[in-house]
């Protein structure tokens, strides 16, 4: 046990090096929500031989000590108790698992970059999970089109890296881009960081292939950005979390790499100045705005201090980051510029820097993007990802700081303004029923009560399929059961997550 989080602590990754400070287990996912086990198979010597058999000794994992990553989230709340951990290297092996699993009732749990934040990547109980890291090839890349086809396992950074070489970017960008997969993102319908500009998976994503729990292979890999050939498949595996398919391949289309890229980090004296400063750089910024991002105090002061990373400005209430991607380097910098010069003059913007060196730009971006992490150091992060009418996108933060009160150690908010989405993380020293029971369901009530959505990006996973009829209507939960049991009868698939037990 302590080797795998020893090899884990020596990447060279702050966000890594917090994950794995401690070296306390979660509680077994189970008894902390109190699950009992569905009736699947239970795994014996002799499929294990199976698997051995189709993927040799190596990609069959079961040392415990190997085991025990896969069975544990990135933030530490869940754990589950996998003893078997297979890593196909192509879609064929994917599709014999599969049938062999169906055919048993064994269950699985598919795994990309495990970096998920709402339980979906790790197993509940004994699900075998099944691992993407293996299956990272990029079949083609057409710097025409921009159309992408790979792999499920490959790392969304070495994908940005790869089509930058071919004057293109990724469509999607996020904190965990140097661990997450392609599939892992395509399942959750990841949002990130530009989401405002580029827009999300289902319209970047051009085909999938994915595999149904009888191991049929669902070939809609085509990478054309028209096709209107009856119904559209494809949208079923983007965002359905591993419980309708597993995907193995995906076509994403990536747009041009900007040539010029601007990056301001502002000082915001209240909430009120954040979403006017937000309505200004739609106008003023127009076509370049690539990203506008918002976090309060605590949100920096937290990352600053645990992560010990530079704060380029002085201390403010609020912060925004204003990104532009654009064509013409003096054009967009000058603009940006006046920009802030105009609002530093109305007072919506209090002290600034703008930047378009990229050592000066990364700084800021890994600011903002290791506030995820930050929290984790102070012992549990509650974690709660919504999407809020604008007007009140910041109100449940100094309510839940008053309703918590001296229990929690800090309440802070931050997130994608441009959409609509805020991140509140409650930090506390640990995990207890009692925080639990103040935060859960009384979020989601408050969130249902402005018509936001309870999971704006980080999908529903396992931690939030008793709260999705805040989100959703009967109507709909009977379809996705109709769905769930059309594609995976058995529901070998993921279990326990996404579905709520009783619609
Ligand atoms: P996993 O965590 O491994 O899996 C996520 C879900 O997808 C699970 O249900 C799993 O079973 C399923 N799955 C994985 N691969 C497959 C596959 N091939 N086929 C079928 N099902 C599969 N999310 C955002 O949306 N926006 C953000 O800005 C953002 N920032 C983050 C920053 C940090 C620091 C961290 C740690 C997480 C962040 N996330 C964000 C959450 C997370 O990174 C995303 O949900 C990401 O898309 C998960 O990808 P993954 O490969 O790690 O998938
Ligand atoms: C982000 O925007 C991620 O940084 C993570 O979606 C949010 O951890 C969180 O609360
Ligand atoms: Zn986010």
């Amino acid at each position: 046990m302590i080797k795998s989080f020893v090899k884990l602590i020596s990447k060279n990754n702050v966000l890594e090096q917090i994950r794995y400070a401690s070296q306390a287990l979660p509680q077994l996912s189970s008894e902390k929500y109190n699950i009992k086990r569905k009736t699947f198979g239970t795994i014996e010597p002799s499929d294990v031989g199976y698997f051995r058999s189709i993927l040799g000794e190596e990609r069959v994992l079961t040392d415990e000590s190997d085991v025990l990553p896969y069975n544990i989230d990135w933030i530490k709340n869940c754990r589950g108790q996998s003893r078997v951990v297979l890593k196909p290297r192509s879609t064929e092996e994917v599709s014999t698992i599969l049938k062999y699993c169906n055919d048993k009732r064994l269950a699985v749990c598919p795994q990309g970059g495990n970096t998920g934040l709402v339980g979906g990547s790790v197993p509940v109980f004994d699900e075998i999970v099944i691992s993407f890291a293996l299956m990272n090839k990029i079949d083609t890349l057409d710097d025409l089109s921009g159309a992408l086809v790979c792999e499920a396992g490959c790392i969304l950074e070495n994908l940005d890296n790869y089509v930058r070489e071919h004057g293109l970017i990724m469509p999607l960008d996020l904190g965990a881009k140097g661990t997450c997969h392609i599939g892992g993102n395509t399942s959750t319908n990841a949002g990130g960081l530009r989401l405002l500009r580029y827009g999300n998976l289902h319209g970047s994503v051009l085909g999938i292939e994915a595999v149904k729990a009888d191991g049929t292979v669902i070939d809609c890999l085509r990478a054309l950005k028209k096709d209107n050939t009856g119904y559209h498949l494809k949208h079923l595996f983007i965002g359905s979390e591993g419980t309708l398919g597993l995907v193995t391949k995906v076509a994403i289309h990536c747009p041009v790499l900007p040539k010029s890229v601007n990056l301001g980090f502002f000082g915001v004296k209240n909430f009120e100045n954040v979403l006017k400063l937000y309505k200004s750089a739609k106008s003023k910024l127009g076509e370049i705005l690539s990203a506008f991002e918002m976090a309060d105090f605590d949100s920096i002061d937290c990352t600053v201090k645990n992560l010990k990373l530079p704060n380029p400005i002085s201390e403010y209430p609020f912060y925004v980051l204003v990104e532009t991607h654009g064509s013409d380097e003096a054009h967009d910098s000058e603009k940006l510029t006046r920009f802030l010069a105009s609002e530093m003059e109305t007072g919506l913007i209090v002290d600034g820097t703008v930047a378009s060196e990229p050592a000066k730009m990364q700084t800021i971006w890994n600011l903002r993007e290791s506030i995820a992490g930050a929290g984790l150091a102070g012992g549990y992060v509650f974690k709660y990802d919504v999407s809020i009418p604008l007007k009140n996108y910041y109100d449940l933060v100094p309510i839940l700081r008053k309703r918590l009160g001296d229990k929690a150690l800090k309440v802070f908010g931050y997130g994608h303004v441009g959409d609509g989405n805020i991140h509140i993380n409650v930090t506390v020293p640990q995990y207890t029923k009692e925080v639990s029971s103040l935060l859960e369901p009384y979020i989601f009530e408050e969130v249902s009560k402005v018509n936001g959505s309870i999971s704006a990006e980080h999908g529903i996973g396992f931690r939030k399929p008793m709260y999705i009829h805040y989100s959703k209507d009967q109507s709909a939960l009977q379809l996705m059961k109709d769905l769930k049991q059309l594609m995976d009868p058995n529901g070998i698939l993921n279990p326990y997550k996404v579905l709520p037990d009783a619609v």
